[in-house]
């Protein structure tokens, strides 16, 4: 339980996200509760802050209540309030409804509601009005994701002093797609008030370079973009990646490992397990992915006496209509594949709709021979790069989807369109049932990868072309 202080003067490094790495909960006995939340952004990030100190400004999941900063592992905590309206125009609508379908492929129609683009405004204004008040004279800020798209330019405005930096931590479309967006001109404006934009692939640079000479009309020299009043924005690809040490570690400690052996256990002792992980998002693919391997089991080419497929999913956006139907039809999809293939007491396929503990997620990746990881689109993925750094045996194998930013660097996974179930199912029979020497040498080569591409590489890179 952290202590609660009033919020510290200023800080010279300030990371600015929607929302805070710990969730506000309630205990059993009515008591406050701070736990790590989960999703790729806080993975990646929180190691980064633990290691720098500084402060980071973020809402803390809570509608209608203004909380009070406090000190976290060695950082400070700045929460930025937000009402119900705001979560519901904000978050759900403009954020998660608008342009998170928007930039993964439109796997789902995008809605674009004028309400709430300009509650989407107000609220990024808030946010860059915290980073101002909390920032150093000179001090260095970063700005995350596609929830806060204005506060660069917002916060220039406001702080001209400031080294400004933004990552989009999720893929950033081509000019096809984003051209639908009634706002294209000012969310690209928004983001060029940054002095370095950070992107997972250089696709995603690339795209956003070639909208910004098209409806903003700036220069470019070289792989530079001149502004009107002569600054100078860098738009650059920077894969991230996770804590490979730290994940390491903790999948051997002792109690994980006891852990892991208890879960085989539960899970019936199968000769093989397959494993996915995702937040329960439409773009992870899972309706896919469910499908495949009803098929592999109805069709008999997966015994459901000897294999599992073990599915966890973290709920997520839940408010959101799409996510309520997602969640339905995996009920459904999953209950029908149990009724009819397995037997009564051990179904084949396993899932859960929850969030786990680090130490369990990582007991999971240690058990899992085959690791599936599908999305439709994705920016990166560290799940899969979370499975190759906990897994120690060589013997198994990855999965990986050819539309996930990860397919970019890991080579060796047996990668699979998403879209084709036949072909998908074929990889998935490929990684399960290739030689050992196979299996092992792609496993060594992945893990190469992803130990020598850290998360302190990630942010070290995208710090120095900062100039912070
Ligand atoms: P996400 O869409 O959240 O991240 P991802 O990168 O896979 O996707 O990260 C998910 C994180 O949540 C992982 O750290 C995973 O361990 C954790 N997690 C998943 N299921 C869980 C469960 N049931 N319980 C507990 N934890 C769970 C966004 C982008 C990605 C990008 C990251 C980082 O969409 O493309 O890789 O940001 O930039």
């Amino acid at each position: 339980m952290p202590e609660t202080t009033s919020t510290p003067q200023t800080a010279d490094f300030l990371v600015v996200a929607n929302r805070l790495p710990v969730d506000r909960r309630t205990g059993p006995e009515g008591e406050l509760q701070w736990r790590t939340s989960p999703g790729g952004l806080v993975t990646a990030l929180e190691p980064v802050m633990k290691r720098k100190g500084g402060a980071w400004i973020g809402w803390h999941g809570a509608p209608d209540e203004t909380i009070e900063g406090f000190e976290h592992e060695g950082y400070s905590i700045v929460p930025v309030p937000l009402s119900s309206q705001d979560v519901e125009e904000f978050y759900e609508g403009f954020s998660n409804a608008t342009l998170w379908p928007l930039y993964h492929d439109v796997v789902v129609p995008p809605v674009y509601h004028r309400e709430w683009w300009q509650t989407y405004r107000e609220v990024n204004q808030r946010f860059a009005q915290a980073a101002a008040a909390h920032a150093a004279q000179g001090a260095t800020v970063w700005v995350q994701d596609y929830q806060l798209h204005l506060v660069p330019a917002m916060l220039r405005e406001l702080r001209p002093d400031l080294r400004i930096g933004f990552f989009l931590h999720i893929p950033f479309p081509p000019k096809e797609l984003y051209q639908q967006l009634p706002w294209r001109r000012e969310l690209l404006e928004g983001l060029l008030g940054a002095d370095l934009i950070g992107f997972q692939l250089p696709g995603g640079a690339t795209n956003f370079v070639n909208l910004a000479k098209r409806l903003v009309g700036v220069q470019m020299t070289r792989d530079r973009i001149r502004m009107p009043d002569g600054r100078v924005v860098l738009a650059k690809a920077y894969p991230i990646s996770i804590d490979a040490n730290g994940f390491r570690d903790l999948a051997r400690e002792p109690d994980v490992q006891a852990e892991a052996a208890q879960l085989r256990e539960d899970l019936g002792n199968p000769k093989r397990i397959f494993l996915g992980v995702d937040r329960l998002d439409y773009t992870k693919g899972l309706r896919q992915r469910i499908r495949a391997f009803g098929e592999l089991f109805s069709s008999g080419e997966l015994d459901p006496d000897e294999n599992v497929f073990l599915q966890v999913a973290t709920p997520s956006r839940e408010r959101v209509e799409e996510y309520r139907k997602l969640r339905d039809d995996i009920d459904l999809l999953v209950g029908r594949i149990n009724s009819e293939v397995g037997r009564i007491g051990s179904p084949a396929i396993a899932y859960r709709h929850d969030s786990y503990p680090r130490t369990t997620m990582a007991a999971m990746y240690s058990i899992a021979d085959v690791m599936v990881v599908t999305p439709l689109r994705d920016g990166m993925n560290l799940v899969a790069k979370e499975y190759v750094a906990c897994h120690e045996g060589d013997d198994a194998a990855l999965v990986l989807s050819e539309f996930a930013g990860a397919a970019k660097e890991m080579k060796q996974a047996y990668q699979c369109n998403p879209h084709d179930l036949d072909g998908m199912k074929e990889t998935i029979m490929r990684a399960a049932n290739d030689s050992t020497m196979n299996r092992s040498r792609r496993m060594r080569l992945l893990r190469k990868q992803v130990f020598s591409h850290q998360i302190d590489d990630w942010a070290n890179d995208f710090l120095r072309d900062l100039g912070a």
